[in-house]
């Protein structure tokens, strides 16, 4: 699926070539064609509609992924990313991983979630017991992020939205793992995302900026949550907790520390009996990953495994097909806007050691 294989082709007809042969003048009629090395590693995987955020699951034998829609909005741009200001979810599937993704139209509409007001932002699903279930974040009629879950019989949905918030839920991004019969949703994100007002328990409204509230550079980092889900996955099924990224030296990764620590888009993988906790750098771009003994962690930070994108955000998921891994993820090549994305995916290798050869998206 890499362009860096399948060089886009820019053909050049009826090119009128003109060479000398001796003292006769010999006219061409060719065709030439010349090839184009594109900038970027992969293609984006569906182009009828800007698409951000992918995350991908086996379910029934055939990949699924959920991602955000974007669109073009009235809203200004700020730095709390008003300007993402997505309404609904299209669910999207591929027979194999070489297949065209499979468009299976809305499956959840912001006017169908009586809690929520606006905002969209990046979704996750899972089954259980041949149900199928959307968790998303939303704005709230205060303006407030919270989590909120949909139902449904099929993967691709439609799904119909629970009447309330996730209780005690808050920030974005969540991401549901299943390890055996247990599932973990992990979530939050910091600055436009809300999750440095929660530090106390209580939603801060000390100030309209998204970097208030922001712990000192010396101070832990803000922490990533997790719970485990209720048996009927509509609810946290315990209460939340703080997931700890440390050093290799056992101490937190520091607020301060902007190439390491947490910002969004957490994902769970399991990897010889390991856990793997990555997430997106924010503000430097990175998707980085932690590697821990329990779904709880602490895990340790390791490395990157996703080099920057096109665009400011990088959102990723990561998925076993066949028993080849595969990144998906999403640039803004189509567009050229930070707010317009595409998906994209390529595979991704562990190594003998159990690190993550680092993916470098953009060509050199
Ligand atoms: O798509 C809106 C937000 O942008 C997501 O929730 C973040 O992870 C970032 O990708």
């Amino acid at each position: 699926m890499n362009l860096k294989s399948s060089k886009s082709i820019l053909a050049l007809s009826a090119v009128l070539l003109f060479s000398s042969c001796g003292n006769q003048d010999k006219k061409e009629d060719s065709e030439t064609v010349v090839e184009a090395e594109s900038k970027f590693l992969s293609k984006p995987l569906i182009s009828h509609i800007y698409t951000a955020d992918p995350s991908a699951h086996v379910f029934n034998g055939k990949i699924y992924i959920y991602p955000s829609h974007d669109v073009e909005s009235v809203v200004e741009e700020d730095d709390s990313g008003a300007h993402f200001n997505m309404r609904d979810y299209h669910v999207f599937s591929m027979e194999s991983i070489d297949s065209e993704p499979k468009d299976h139209g809305v499956a959840l509409d912001v006017d169908d979630v009586p809690w929520a007001k606006r905002q969209m932002w990046a979704p996750d699903a899972a089954e259980k017991d041949g149900k199928f279930y959307l968790y998303f974040p939303a704005k709230d009629h205060d303006d407030i992020f919270r989590l909120g879950v949909a139902v449904s019989d099929k993967p691709e949905g439609p799904f119909e939205a629970q009447p309330e918030p996730m209780k005690g839920s808050f920030s974005i991004d969540p991401a549901v793992f299943q390890d055996g019969n247990e599932y973990y949703i992990y979530w939050g994100g910091i600055w436009g995302g809300q999750l440095q007002k929660w530090r106390t328990g209580e939603y801060l409204s000390t100030g309209d900026s998204p970097y208030d509230d922001e712990p000192a550079d010396d101070e832990p980092a803000i922490s990533p949550m997790i719970a485990k889900l209720s048996n009927d996955m509509l609810e946290f099924g315990e209460a939340p907790k703080e997931i700890k990224i440390l050093d290799k030296d056992g101490s937190p990764i520091l607020a301060g520390d902007h190439e390491r620590r947490f910002f969004e888009a957490a994902w769970v993988h399991k990897y010889n009996d390991k856990y793997y906790f990555s997430y997106s750098t924010g503000d430097t771009h990175n998707i980085a990953y932690a590697i821990g003994e329990s779904p709880y962690g602490p895990f340790t930070y390791q490395g990157v495994i996703l080099k920057p994108v096109q665009g400011w955000t990088n959102h990723h998921s990561i998925v076993e097909v066949d028993g080849k891994w595969y990144i998906f993820y999403h640039d803004t090549e189509l567009s050229g806007e930070t707010h317009l994305r595409n998906l994209k995916m390529t595979e991704m290798t562990h190594n003998a050691d159990g690190t993550i050869e680092m993916i470098e998206p953009i060509l050199k």
